[in-house]
């Protein structure tokens, strides 16, 4: 893309404990054909029972913690971006909480309790809570990464997603090279549902083959004032419901797909919320460019 990328591979890196550990193989052959050639791969209840629990419980936790009436940063994907503030690109390097829109009323005063009212928390867990450190750092992820030829795999965010009942907002159809611009082969999205997912509490709806379309749009930053801006830089139209597939899967699965995969999660209206921990991976040695909402300075890279 010629952006400004910069090579992060030789500076400040956070090394995973696991360096001198085999990496295992966890995809046959027919899976990794099919994440290639469709974009996106399920692998169904292959996370411990008590390993959801451990990520449900820190989260509930970091909710819990959190001061609602300091930070009122509302999280939805219906303003084009134009909502990103400080405290959202702060939380690049920290682990912040935001709201459901559903969640204030027309006065900015708060309709429920906090562990009904917050949307996500992001997007550094990885990195500042011991649980989710641990998790990430398994060798099943690693293994994913090796099966699909991403060495040095590098985190470059997490958030748990709570899509809570009743006013779980909608993440409309996008394309995650659009928020996290890389040079190839682009971030692969893990998508962990927490609880069953599915249609009537707001899955994952994908496009298959829909990761061999163009990049839509493009989210970048300028840094010196600050603002980011959301620019169109093709007019494919995004998947009809004939071309989209719902992913309903029971908790304790994981969802991989593509940096250019069109996705999308619909509102929940049902009683049920729908919490999922997402991470996102790049091989260490990949640009990331300056002009991405995500840069960690402080941080350094996280390779597991
Ligand atoms: O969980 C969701 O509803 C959407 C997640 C998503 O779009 C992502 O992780 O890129």
């Amino acid at each position: 893309m010629g952006r400004g990328f910069t090579n992060h591979f030789n500076r400040h890196c956070k090394l995973s404990d696991n360096d001198t550990m085999p990496t295992p193989t966890i995809m046959d052959n027919e899976q990794q054909r099919h994440f290639h050639q469709e974009g996106y791969l399920v692998l169904e209840n292959i996370i411990s029972g008590t390993e959801i629990e451990n990520l449900k419980n820190a989260a509930l936790q970091i909710v819990d913690d959190f001061d609602i009436d300091k930070h009122r940063s509302v999280f939805t994907t219906n303003d084009r971006d134009t909502g990103r503030d400080d405290y959202f690109f702060d939380s690049a390097q920290n682990v912040h909480c935001f709201l459901e829109e559903g969640a204030l009323d027309a006065g900015g005063h708060l309709l429920k309790p906090a562990r009904l009212a917050i949307n996500k928390i992001g997007h550094a867990m990885h990195d500042l809570n011991p649980v989710f450190t641990h998790f990430c750092r398994q060798p099943l992820f690693a293994g994913l990464m090796k099966d699909i030829g991403y060495s040095e795999p590098s985190l470059w965010q997490t958030m748990y997603i709570f899509k809570q009942p009743r006013i779980g907002g909608e993440v409309r159809w996008h394309q995650d090279a659009s928020y996290l611009i890389s040079e190839s082969p682009g971030v692969v999205g893990l998508w962990i549902a927490i609880e069953d997912a599915h249609r009537d509490n707001g899955c994952l709806w994908v496009q298959p083959g829909g990761h061999r379309s163009a990049l839509r749009e493009i989210y970048e930053v300028d840094w010196d004032k600050r603002e980011g801006r959301l620019s169109t830089l093709d007019q494919t139209p995004w998947p009809g419901h004939d071309e989209a597939v719902a992913v309903e899967v029971p908790k304790g699965s994981v969802v991989m797909f593509h940096s250019r995969m069109p996705h999308y999660s619909s509102q929940n209206r049902s009683n049920h919320s729908r919490h999922a921990f997402t991470m996102h991976f790049l091989p260490a040695q990949a640009g990331w460019s300056d002009k991405n909402w995500i840069q960690r300075p402080q941080l350094g890279q996280f390779i597991i």
